[in-house]
């Protein structure tokens, strides 16, 4: 698709097509593309390689954007300290809306990605359910067949949320031994389905553990549920399942909404339990203080671990889960897995729920936003940025990065979108207005 910009008869329109420089007025996206690999030539780096890099680096799209975090099993609120809030119409109800709506977003991201699915997500079919203790394979049979026919990998979570077996806001940590026990059948079961899809589908599934476990006020016990919580983790491992194919990731949080005193699963817990047990720690940058970065954490992480997982997100004052954009943050995470060679390292998933806007911009402007994120560290000659660093250059280095910062990085990731048969600059918007129209529009509210 070309971006040649249409004469418009307005009065002015002429005037102003006239000012602007020829070159520019008739370069295409193409055109365009090789001059500003020209200029990152000039520095060292290779463009076209950056792209193909870029074209191989999937990124694991949560489904629950597309409708609240609520899933299909269950219709009470969703809970566990998390919250979606906004009313924007749409959402998707059914299996069958969601699935259409991941394909629009889909439509409008470049490149191979794959797809997290929540627990909750399971389809009954003919009248049949099965609790969350219960849950097989099949119950996501519909799934698989999604993913398949569009080459996607699946990776998955158990839902620790959202269900009346959530007491006390307690689930893998509870001191009743009979909700305890519902939680490790739910995750043994959840290990169970991860290795489905990695069978099916012929690539690893990354199954999440996170539970909102915590207490509201002052506890008057610390360690007693972190023990309760690593005693049922132990159990839902001792599941025979091929460690090559499911890779069991446990994702800390500092805090939630009514759990703002204590949480069972912190930082310290994780990342402990994960290196005694062989399992992979997920970062989710929404989950720490608000000065603390995970970008800065990143490094450490690597340098113990074969594998690192991450959630990436956009906390607003709290862990809002707004929408993720091209902010400090979001590139600081891609520099540090670019430059630090962890491509392939690092297990890279979104986690965001925005009810307040579409809900397939809100995938579509996330995903290309990560992946603008990793096209800018991909641009960065780190070689020569690193040995200023090493060298005590610090001048060189500031001016150097800030410079860098205005490159051409647009007219890449244009190219990168038209190579890749997706719309270019915001132009993808137009379709997601038709779909608005055409579909979402339809969807009753209260349905
Ligand atoms: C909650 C965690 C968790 C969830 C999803 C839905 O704070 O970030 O990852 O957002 O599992
Ligand atoms: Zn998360």
């Amino acid at each position: 698709m070309a971006i040649r910009p249409e004469r418009e008869e307005t009065p002015r329109g002429d005037t102003f097509m006239a000012m602007r420089p020829e070159s520019e007025e008739t370069m295409t996206v193409r055109e365009l593309y090789e001059v500003a690999r020209e200029q990152y030539a000039k520095v060292g780096v290779d463009t076209d390689k950056a792209l193909e890099t870029l074209k191989n680096t999937p990124i694991s799209m949560h489904c629950w954007q597309g409708d609240d975090v609520i899933g299909f099993d269950q219709r009470g609120p969703l809970s566990g300290g998390i919250q979606a809030t906004g009313d924007y119409p749409g959402r998707a109800r059914t299996p069958r809306e969601l699935m259409d709506d991941i394909d629009e977003a889909l439509r409008l991201i470049p490149g191979k990605h794959r797809l997290n699915l929540h627990a909750s997500y399971a389809i009954f079919e003919d009248g049949e359910f099965a609790d969350r203790d219960k849950i097989e394979p099949r119950h996501f049979r519909k799934w698989v067949e999604f993913a398949r026919e569009r080459g996607l990998g699946l990776d998955f979570n158990p839902t620790f949320f959202s269900h009346p077996m959530v007491k006390e806001n307690l689930t893998l940590s509870s001191p009743d031994e009979t909700v305890r026990r519902f939680w490790i059948d739910h995750g043994k079961a959840c290990i169970r389905i991860s290795q489905y899809f990695a069978q099916e589908l012929g690539t690893p599934c990354a199954m999440n553990i996170w539970i909102p476990d915590g207490y509201k006020d002052v506890p008057a016990d610390r360690l007693g549920p972190r023990a309760r919580f690593k005693d049922s983790l132990d159990q839902i491992l001792s599941e025979d399942y091929d460690r090559s194919k499911v890779l069991v990731c446990l994702e800390s949080k500092v805090f939630g909404i009514g759990l703002e005193s204590y949480t069972v699963g912190s930082s310290e817990f994780t990342v402990n339990y994960a290196a005694r047990n062989g399992i992979i720690s997920l970062m989710d940058n929404g989950h720490y203080h608000p000065t603390e970065m995970v970008s800065d954490k990143i490094s450490s992480m690597l340098l113990f671990n074969d594998k690192i997982a991450l959630h990436v997100t956009r906390p607003v004052r709290w862990d809002s889960d707004h929408v993720v954009l091209l902010d400090d943050e979001t590139k600081e995470i891609a520099k540090e897995i670019v430059r630090n060679d962890a491509l392939d390292r690092v297990i890279l998933g979104l986690d965001y729920f925005d009810a307040s806007i579409n809900r397939i911009a809100a995938w579509t402007v996330g995903m290309r936003n990560m992946q603008k994120a990793l096209l800018s560290a991909l641009l960065t000659p780190w070689k020569t940025l690193k040995e200023m660093q090493d060298q005590s250059r610090f001048t060189e280095l500031m001016l150097q990065q800030e410079e860098l910062k205005t490159y051409p990085l647009g007219a890449v990731w244009d190219y990168f979108c038209e190579m890749m048969g997706v719309p270019v600059r915001e132009d993808w918007y137009k379709e997601v207005q038709r779909y608005e129209k055409e579909v979402l529009a339809a969807r009753k509210q209260n349905d």
